[in-house]
């Protein structure tokens, strides 16, 4: 077994490697770039060394400066995590070339796999099946509308060094094949330098169910069984679980044993999932499943499948790099349970999931248990920057059943609170709360369909959250003490009446409290509610609002309120006179890039009269598209811009004359 290991990598899953590291007594090497200097993998290694500037391409893309560092500190292996080089065939070569191990499959493997016509070859003539369609090497446009035609509608076109959805198009008809085609090309070509295609009859009813796959350096190879990871949005997994819902034991077996035959094509070595599209147009029972891609890493959603085997993955990952055989064989790998992950990600989803950036001024989750497990790579206090993807944490939860397990999640997901900026925690709820979830009545359109569900643009505070964050602020803000130990004479003059302003989108709420002894009326639009305080510490309140128990946190930063209750968090402003500076956004309408990125569409022009909440244009940033909208109504002004320029953080793009309507 290895001595000492360097993490290539950074955030929750540097974090959880160096967490069986240290069990398995292996010492760690964190790398780290500039902007990561005093974050959570650095603190938690055994040593530390900078690679260079902020950007992936300075830092964690380096892998000459990585492989330095190895040789520098003796690490004897590298563990690439996922993203970064994790897929990288020429680093995988060039460390095994440095004599250093690096744990995970061959750069062979890596490279046959990294090409989806390559990679649904080599499985077909395994005998896996792979979805009907065409992946031949020519290209030429009336060649492809041809196949296309004989394939049918709808269909997708995919990049064969896409992955993650990237330069995929789904085509409904033929006449919007070749339009499609030159998008999908120009894409690739922009994104991979590779704008070959191939064509796939569309699963227009599908679930995503991948198997993960272990094989020593021996020839011997096991499935840890499944994981469905059918909510996505935009290619991003949103929710995992393990195992499959309803599937059957012998489909669980026939999978199983068709993502080893796949394996074994190809000569594995290490972690990898199969990625299988499971046609449900006839249900779930006997479905016809297809080979998609082989991620040649180790997943993001691993620990769900750890939860119901019991097994650790990096461990593994670890034995077998360093030569061991399979730890078990596939009669020893039992299920037990359910597991859950979610993934939170400082992002808007009331903003098109805008990516948000800055500090994490508050963040507590539930107490650790056999229940609930938490992976994550910052802590509070720790910022959020523009430089790498925005997710702040997983929360895994186990149950015995499907059912305790959402249960499990739906209290994690309550009792997780996050301040100083924005994240997908309700959004999160609202899928646990979802009553077609709950009866695992879904497929890959489960988030666009009930989008609307899902993100509930609130359009006013509910009266719980009014009530809570009126009474919050009543609170003396020396932590601990409750409202009996102000030192105003306010509690004093019965029947006092003081009003509270909450602002929510430029709507403001008065909220008129009167305190009377023993309790509180608390009049809201007209309507008085009675209320109890029963307790109130550590942020959090539990009240009685006209009978009923009422539980939420209120976590305060300078004027502004960040409220959890039931699930739901809410963005208050208590508006005081005269403390409140003025808005920070500039009177002449300005629209500032949010972060360094690419223009892709514009829909105005120069003199043009636009609405509040018009899109004015897209920003291509964060693997994401980002579209602008004008803050009020007004008129296009200094608008210099094309598509396809490149803007800098902050940069103004154009302006709206705000008010005046010339055309
Ligand atoms: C498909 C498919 C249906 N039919 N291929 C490929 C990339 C991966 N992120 C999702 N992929 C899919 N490939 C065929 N022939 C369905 C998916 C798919 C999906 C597609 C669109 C939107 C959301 C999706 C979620 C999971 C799977």
């Amino acid at each position: 077994m290895f001595e000492k290991i360097l993490i290539a990598n950074r955030g929750e899953i540097a974090c959880r490697i160096m967490d069986t590291a240290r069990k398995k007594g292996i010492k760690t090497v964190a790398v780290y770039s500039v902007a990561d200097a005093t974050s959570r993998h650095v603190r938690l290694a055994d040593e530390a060394y900078e690679i260079g500037a902020a950007e992936a391409s300075k830092s964690y893309l380096n892998a000459d400066a990585i492989i330095k560092v190895a040789k520098k500190s003796g690490a004897e292996a590298i563990h690439p995590g996922y993203g970064f080089l994790s897929e990288n065939a020429d680093f995988a070569d060039k460390c095994e070339k440095n004599n250093i191990r690096f744990i995970g499959p061959t750069g062979a493997a890596i490279r046959l796999m990294g090409l989806k016509d390559k990679a649904k070859e080599v499985m077909a003539s395994a005998g896996v099946p792979v979805v009907p369609g065409y992946d031949g090497d020519n290209q030429d446009e009336k060649f492809l509308k041809n196949k296309a035609n004989d394939i049918g509608y709808p269909l997708l076109i995919k990049a064969v060094a896409g992955g993650g959805g990237k330069g995929m198009r789904l085509v409904e008809r033929e006449d919007d094949f070749l339009e499609a085609l030159k998008s999908a090309k120009r894409e690739a070509k922009s994104s991979f330098a590779n704008d070959q295609v191939l064509l796939e009859k569309y699963l227009s009813k599908s679930r995503h169910i991948e198997v993960q796959v272990f094989a020593d350096m021996v020839g011997n190879a096991v499935y840890l069984h499944e994981r469905d990871c059918s909510l996505q949005r935009r290619h991003q997994k949103v929710v995992e679980e393990a195992p499959a819902p309803d599937l059957s034991d012998d489909m669980r077996y026939e999978i199983g044993e068709t993502a080893i035959k796949a394996v074994k094509a190809i000569k594995y070595r290490g972690a990898g999932t199969i990625e299988f599209i499971v046609d449900v147009e006839h249900g779930l029972k006997d479905a016809p499943f297809y080979f998609m891609e082989m991620n040649t890493r180790l997943q993001v959603e691993h620990p769900v499948t750890e939860l119901i085997t019991g097994l650790d993955l990096v461990e593994w990952q670890l034995r077998i790099g360093a030569g061991e055989r399979l730890p078990l064989n596939q009669k020893d790998i039992k299920l037990h349970g359910h597991a859950f992950e979610v993934r939170l990600y400082a992002e808007d989803p009331d903003n098109e999931f805008l990516p948000q950036t800055g500090i994490l001024n508050y963040f507590t989750t539930p107490p650790i248990s056999k229940n609930f497990r938490l992976d994550t790579g910052i802590e509070q206090g720790d910022e959020v920057s523009i430089y790498y993807d925005p997710m702040i944490a997983k929360l895994i939860v186990w149950g015995e059943s499907r059912s305790e397990a959402l249960r499990h999640m739906r209290k994690a997901l309550k009792d997780t609170a996050i301040a100083g900026l924005k994240t997908n925690l309700e959004f999160l709820y609202n899928i646990f709360d979802h009553q077609a979830f709950n009866v695992a009545d879904f497929d890959t359109s489960f988030i666009d369909k009930y989008t609307n569900d899902l993100i509930n643009t609130k359009k006013s505070p509910s009266v719980p959250v009014l009530v809570l964050s009126a009474l919050s602020e009543l609170m003396p803000h020396n932590q601990g003490h409750d409202i009996w130990d102000r030192s105003d004479g306010w509690l004093l003059n019965l029947n006092l009446t003081v009003t509270i302003n909450l602002v929510m989108k430029n709507q403001t709420y008065d909220i008129g409290v009167t305190y009377l002894k023993h309790d509180f009326n608390i009049e809201i639009s007209g309507k008085i509610y009675h209320v109890n305080l029963l307790s109130h510490h550590q942020n959090e309140l539990t009240l009685l609002l006209d009978g009923t128990k009422t539980t939420g946190k209120v976590i305060k930063l300078n004027q502004d309120l960040t409220v959890f209750y039931e699930g739901s968090v809410t963005y208050l402003h208590h508006y005081i006179p005269g403390a409140d500076r003025g808005d920070d956004h500039d009177e002449d309408g300005s629209i500032l890039a949010p972060m360094p990125g690419k223009i892709q569409q514009i829909f105005v022009k120069n003199g043009q009269a636009v609405i509040a909440g018009q899109a004015l244009l897209v920003l291509e940033a964060m693997k994401m598209e980002h579209t602008l909208k004008a803050p009020f109504d007004g008129t296009v002004k200094d608008l210099s811009l094309s598509a396809d320029i490149q803007v800098s953080d902050g940069q103004i793009l154009l302006k709206i004359n705000q008010g005046d309507h010339n055309e």
